[in-house]
């Protein structure tokens, strides 16, 4: 990475730690991504991206609030970009994946809460993430209690809006929804000094719906045998859709698909025909949390879906763009966030159908279920999609694990005695 310290300064952040984060990471792209065979041209791309993670990205972000824009962190999918992007906002995924900063946040929140609650918050406490620097307010959301509490902690360190997010898909809970997405918009309103209007929401629609296109178009790639491109490579394109410059993410995503095509027609892929096709269902593997991939690659399997808001969540649904008027747009807006299928609803029927659904479309011989400890809904909901999973004779693996390499092992074994069983 070029030399970015004086930028990070300004910052305001902790230089040091922040050196040693960048050198344990350089280390693990080098050995997880770096290392595997066959892959992709267009991959360079995101190996670049990630290359200048906490670099020119964050430039770019530094050049767009000088000319006057904002920067909106947020943690979930409920919260809607269009809206930020309508109002001269860049909206950013800040959910942590790294182990590193977990002493930080427990001297705020209690240990056994969720790991990515924990990474988030430590992030931002421990000042070595410039997504959260450069972010002038976060917006929250009220899905689970973990996230719903933390929100009271950054609110001491950095602005924090939460959004109320119904837990029920109900009239009254659609309701609520949609009136919060006017009460969102007045809030960004105020921090883009503009108010909104029907053409700055319909440009940010299509800009959106167009990223969703982008990545269905590379998942359904994926539904070939043998997929052309690896399960990690795949899940890295998901984290690096939560940061990048949004046309320039989409261009570069259609453009990989385009030689994943001409791979599957000269039957160029990464893993052998024989090996097992599994899906990655449950939480969302943030970056830079590979391990579950990693380990399930490594043990001579493909992952060829994750049921996840890194994966299908992002993408499945676009928005309506037939809208006439801005009511119509919130109405449109309201519809699709309300129809992703986050273990925080109940009830979630809707969930084990499309995994039973995705199942059948990418050729799965094995589902592993990804809980990270202490993700109650997540966890509860397994035995709800297990026995779908049983009833249509897909086996299935419950992995609960957090962001240490304590388990890696442990987890290896599981995963290899499990791909024997689907041999
Ligand atoms: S839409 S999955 S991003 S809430 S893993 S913090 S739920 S205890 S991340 Fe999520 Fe939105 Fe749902 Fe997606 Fe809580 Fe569970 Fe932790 Fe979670």
């Amino acid at each position: 990475m070029n030399n970015y310290d004086e930028m990070w300064k300004s910052l305001n952040m902790d230089l040091d730690t922040h050196c040693k984060l960048l050198d344990v990471l350089g280390q693990v792209y080098a050995d997880i991504y770096l290392n595997q065979d066959n892959r992709p041209e267009g991959m360079e791309y995101f190996d670049f991206v990630v290359g200048e993670v906490h670099g020119l990205r964050i430039k770019e972000l530094l050049e767009h609030k000088a000319k006057g824009g904002f920067i909106a962190g947020a943690f979930c999918l409920f919260v809607p970009d269009e809206l930020i992007l309508a109002t001269g906002g860049i909206p950013i995924g800040l959910c942590g994946g790294a182990d590193l900063t977990t002493a930080k946040a427990e001297e705020f929140l209690p240990r056994n809460i969720c790991p990515l609650i924990k990474s988030s918050v430590g992030f931002k406490l421990a000042r070595i993430c410039p997504y959260f620097e450069s972010s002038d307010f976060l917006i929250g959301e009220t899905t689970c209690d973990g996230k719903k509490k933390a929100w009271e902690v950054l609110n001491n360190f950095i602005p924090t809006q939460v959004m109320h997010v119904p837990h029920m898909k109900t009239e009254s809970g659609k309701r609520v929804y949609r009136m919060e997405l006017e009460r969102l918009m007045g809030k960004l309103e105020e921090a883009g000094k503009t108010k909104i209007g029907f053409e700055q929401v319909k440009k940010a629609i299509e800009l959106m719906n167009n990223k969703r296109r982008a990545l269905a178009g590379l998942y359904e790639t994926r539904k070939h045998q043998p997929s052309p491109i690896s399960g990690k490579d795949a899940l890295l394109i998901s984290q690096v859709a939560f940061y990048d410059d949004i046309p320039r993410f989409t261009a570069s995503v259609n453009k990989l698909t385009g030689e994943l095509n001409k791979r599957i027609e000269k039957g160029i892929s990464p893993f052998a025909r024989t090996a097992p096709r599994i899906m990655l269902s449950g939480c969302p593997s943030v970056v830079p949390n590979w391990k579950l991939h990693h380990i399930i690659e490594t043990s001579g399997a493909s992952v060829v879906v994750e049921e996840a808001c890194t994966g299908t969540r992002y993408f499945e649904t676009l928005v309506d763009e037939s809208s006439a008027s801005l009511n119509e747009q919130l109405d449109a807006l309201a519809r699709r966030y309300l129809s992703i299928n986050c273990s925080c609803f109940t009830p979630n029927n809707e969930r084990t159908r499309q995994i039973l659904d995705y199942a059948r479309e990418y050729h799965v011989d094995g589902v592993v279920y990804n809980t990270l400890q202490f993700c109650h809904t997540y966890n509860i909901e397994y035995t709800r999609v297990e026995k779908a999973l049983k009833e249509a004779g897909i086996p299935v693996l419950r992995i609960e694990t957090d962001y240490t390499a304590e388990d890696a092992g442990q987890i290896q074994t599981r995963i290899e005695a499990f791909l024997e069983q689907i041999r």
